[in-house]
């Protein structure tokens, strides 16, 4: 990979150009079997304002931040065209995307950026979700925002993989997953949730918060059919897609930001190393930098940038659930997990 043609905001049509005619056929009754799914289906009236809908087993939002999310996950089902250079980072909500979405692009932009990091890179202006967008909403739709053609893209989405673009698993891009312990993910997304509710919506009490995550419901979850999915693929193509935790980023930064930029085909060199590269961008995507930088203004209307920053640390859930909370939790999770390599003891994932 090239460092100079990486890619800053960069935007591209979603749709081929090549569109097959199968594709729309399929599409057309995909979106008719939505219109009738939608009612019917079961609804929950979600976390924060939004109802939440079953697709395929897993929560999805209709729609969200001014794009029907569902309808357009759907589409781009059929008409979204990875290309072999994209990198996909992939989490469930509060699991660390704002933290990988700095990293992977402070990572792959640092050619671009090496000689004014300290005064004008994006993440010291822009929220790093501005820097790398979602696929199913900030990029859906989108036909030439920012284009200036270089590569490779990065974007970033909660899909699961039952309903991941085809094309995404068929072209061999690179995928980072990332996931964290989901009594931290409960916690986030409860503090999360409650911020961004609207006035006529009272605050959610932590035990409602904590029954919804229980029984599975929560923006893309079951939390671990998730992440579970993902890790099977993981194992099943181990060249395409790097598996993290939250936990082994926040215990050994500089490690994992090595690792993560071999794995997205650019490793950094013995003289980068020398010169402090890798620490530059630990630090310049640090909570307590990144924090500090969105403390002010909106990432959209309703959602402040300061939403996406709360205390940044490991096992905030001690001060949270109850025992017995604990305990069911803890059983779920060795239940579904059972088998799995999957732990948030931090330096666990070996294999990584
Ligand atoms: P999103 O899916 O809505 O984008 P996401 O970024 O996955 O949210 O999760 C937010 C969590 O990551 C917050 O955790 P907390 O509520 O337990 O504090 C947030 O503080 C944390 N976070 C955000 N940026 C960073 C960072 N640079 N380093 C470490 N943690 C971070």
């Amino acid at each position: 990979m090239s460092l100079n043609n990486a890619c800053s905001l960069s935007f591209a049509t979603v749709h081929s150009e090549n569109d097959h005619e199968d594709n729309t056929t399929n599409l057309n009754l995909a979106l008719d079997r939505y219109k009738d799914m939608l009612t019917t289906c079961p609804k929950d009236k979600g976390w924060v304002n939004e109802d939440l809908y079953i697709y395929k087993g897993f929560w999805h939002f209709n729609f969200l931040w001014g794009v029907f999310s569902l309808e357009a996950m759907m589409t781009l089902q059929h008409t979204f065209q990875a290309q072999p250079t994209d990198i996909y980072l992939i989490t469930l909500p509060k699991s660390g995307t704002t933290w990988i979405k700095a990293l992977a692009y402070a990572i792959v932009n640092r050619e671009r950026y090496k000689n004014n990091t300290l005064s004008s890179h994006p993440l010291l202006t822009y929220n790093p979700h501005k820097c790398v967008p979602f696929l199913e909403t900030e990029f859906f739709g989108k036909t030439s925002v920012y284009t200036d053609g270089c590569l490779p893209r990065l974007l970033a989405t909660h899909i699961p993989y039952s309903s991941l673009p085809q094309s995404i698993l068929d072209s061999g891009c690179r995928i980072v997953y990332m996931c964290r312990n989901p009594k931290d993910v409960l916690v986030s997304l409860f503090h999360f949730s409650n911020k961004l509710r609207d006035k006529s919506r009272c605050r959610m009490a932590f035990d409602e918060a904590f029954e919804m995550f229980r029984k599975g419901v929560m923006p893309y979850g079951p939390y671990w059919d998730h992440v579970k999915a993902y890790y099977n693929f993981s194992l099943e193509h181990p060249n395409n897609i790097l598996f993290l935790t939250y936990e082994d980023m926040k215990e050994n930064t500089v490690n994992k930001v090595k690792l993560l930029a071999e794995f997205l085909g650019c490793a950094f060199t013995k003289e980068e190393e020398a010169r402090g590269v890798v620490d530059e961008i630990v630090r310049l995507c640090s909570f307590e930098n990144l924090s500090e930088v969105n403390k002010h203004g909106d990432f959209r209307e309703g959602v402040p940038n300061d939403v996406f920053f709360r205390e940044g640390k490991v096992g905030d859930w001690r001060s949270h659930l109850t025992d017995e909370m604990t305990k069911v939790l803890n059983q779920i999770t060795t239940e579904k997990f059972h088998g799995l390599d999957i732990s948030f003891e931090v330096g666990s994932l070996e294999r990584n």
